[in-house]
């Protein structure tokens, strides 16, 4: 995406003919005083990562040239690698309601139309801006090379069902998707113990029960998928940990299908009172997590001396979900997933481009010691928004590098767990507490 931020003493416009075929948006005109008129590209990588960039970028400009009005100006020329006209639209109206979804005052122009226009810039230093906001900007390390992290996972270096939720940018994503993860056929075991510790009080055990003659509910695929796994559990669907608990490797010809559970299905679960019923199956026990909006999630199985848990994405989305839930409850909390479940570790952001050598080192440095990293070094974006780009993606530790750091050799170290305090630590220091945090983690790669 690119955009063209302009701070206008008086702006406005007024649609001529359609530019498309069928614009999505009617015609009009509008006019306004004191407003930062954002001319955008849409472009062919944009997600929706590259919204919340360009969100970041807006609002740090208004903060500081304080406009009454944010113009979102569907703009074709400044790029030469488009998006297509419905995607590019789309992608303007969540910039429209993410920015206002901020408290900010927000109007759109029409999409797909020549318009004239007329603006006068005040001519202040900030009152001509543009920004190249990039779809992926989290660049990954592994071993020295610095890659995109869709690279690191196509390339098999970071595991995929753990990155996956991650991707697009936004954790919350992947709430929408609580309905239709699909099944990765996932390589990684965790062992049950840790899920306990991790939604624990958030689990729901529900025995399952043989009422013969009642007709199968549909909508505990999920659940009769798990326990038919954890049942029948051929390799390569089942694996034996070194604790004794077992992971369900998942596969469905119907994902969409898989772990949601539509209202009227519901009632089939009698939780805590009949249990479940799933047909052919009566001496078993399952842990099913309840989702904000609902959804039940199935975590966890017992069938005779065997623990099933898994797969591993919906337990990522139950994990995220239940923190969420948390710090809504208690705005003090800091939502959080664990070091060792995180696709990026760390994130190391240097303060200035002095300092990106001394960051890359520490980068491959770390990379050596098989932690996962990333390095935001556009050191265009100031190192608030970029510190705040990390936070929001939950990254557990996060280390900037400044001229001091640089030259006196130690490492400024931000964890998600002691929200507001930061500590200056040596590279031996560094290494140890990461480390430390993921060892004797409970996960096996197959
Ligand atoms: C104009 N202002 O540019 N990103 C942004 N807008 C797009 C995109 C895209 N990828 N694709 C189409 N019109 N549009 C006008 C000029 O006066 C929209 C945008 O409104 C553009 C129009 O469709 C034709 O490309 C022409």
């Amino acid at each position: 995406m690119k955009i063209l931020l302009l701070h206008a003493e008086a702006f406005s416009y007024e649609t001529r003919k359609k530019a498309i075929k069928n614009p999505p948006d009617p015609p009009g005109s509008w006019e306004c005083t004191n407003c930062l008129v954002v001319y955008t590209s849409i472009e062919e990588d944009d997600n929706a990562h590259s919204v919340m960039e360009a969100v970041d970028s807006i609002m740090d400009v208004a903060s500081r040239v304080k406009p009454e009005t944010v113009v979102v100006y569907p703009y074709a020329h400044l790029s030469s690698n488009l998006a297509p006209p419905r995607q590019a639209h789309s992608m303007l109206v969540e910039l429209e309601k993410t920015l206002a979804g901020k408290g900010v005052k927000v109007h759109r122009a029409p999409f797909g139309w020549y318009k004239r226009f007329s603006i006068t810039v005040y001519g202040h230093p900030l009152s001509e801006l543009s920004r190249q906001i990039e779809s992926d900007p989290l660049l990954y390390n592994m071993g020295g090379d610095t890659i995109t992290l869709r690279e690191a996972i196509e390339k098999g270096l970071i595991p995929r069902e753990i990155a996956m939720p991650f991707i697009n940018g936004e954790i919350e994503e992947i709430l929408d998707r609580l309905g239709i993860l699909p099944a990765l056929g996932p390589r990684l075991i965790v062992e049950s113990s840790i899920i306990t510790r991790l939604l624990g009080g958030s689990l729901i055990s529900a025995s399952i029960t043989n009422m013969t003659g009642r007709p199968p509910s549909t909508g505990l695929d999920a659940t009769r998928l798990l326990l038919k796994a954890c049942r029948e559990g051929q390799p390569p669907s089942i694996v034996n940990t070194p604790g004794g608990a077992v992971m369900v490797l998942g596969g469905t010809s119907n994902p969409t299908q898989l772990y949601r559970f539509e209202e009227q299905e519901l009632e089939d679960i009698k939780i805590g009172e009949n249990g479940i019923y799933v047909p052919g199956i009566s001496d078993g026990a399952v842990k099913l997590y309840r989702s904000r909006t609902g959804a039940l999630i199935p975590i966890e199985a017992n069938i005779g001396d065997k623990t099933c848990v898994g797969p591993f994405i919906p337990l990522i989305a139950a994990i995220v979900d239940n923190e969420i839930g948390k710090s809504e409850k208690d705005n003090t909390y800091t939502p959080m997933i664990p070091v060792w479940m995180h696709p990026i570790q760390v994130a190391i952001i240097p303060v200035k481009e002095e300092q990106i050598e001394y960051a890359n080192t520490l980068a491959t440095t770390l990379a050596r010691y098989n932690i996962r990293v990333a390095t935001l070094r556009d050191t265009s974006s100031r190192i608030g928004a970029r510190i705040r780009k990390a936070a929001r993606l939950w990254i557990p530790i996060i280390v900037v590098i400044g001229e001091r750091e640089a030259s006196q050799g130690v490492y400024t170290v931000r964890r998600r767990w002691e929200p507001g305090s930061q500590e200056v630590l040596t590279l031996d220091e560094l290494v140890n507490e990461i480390l430390n945090s993921i060892g004797g983690t409970p996960v096996y790669t197959l």
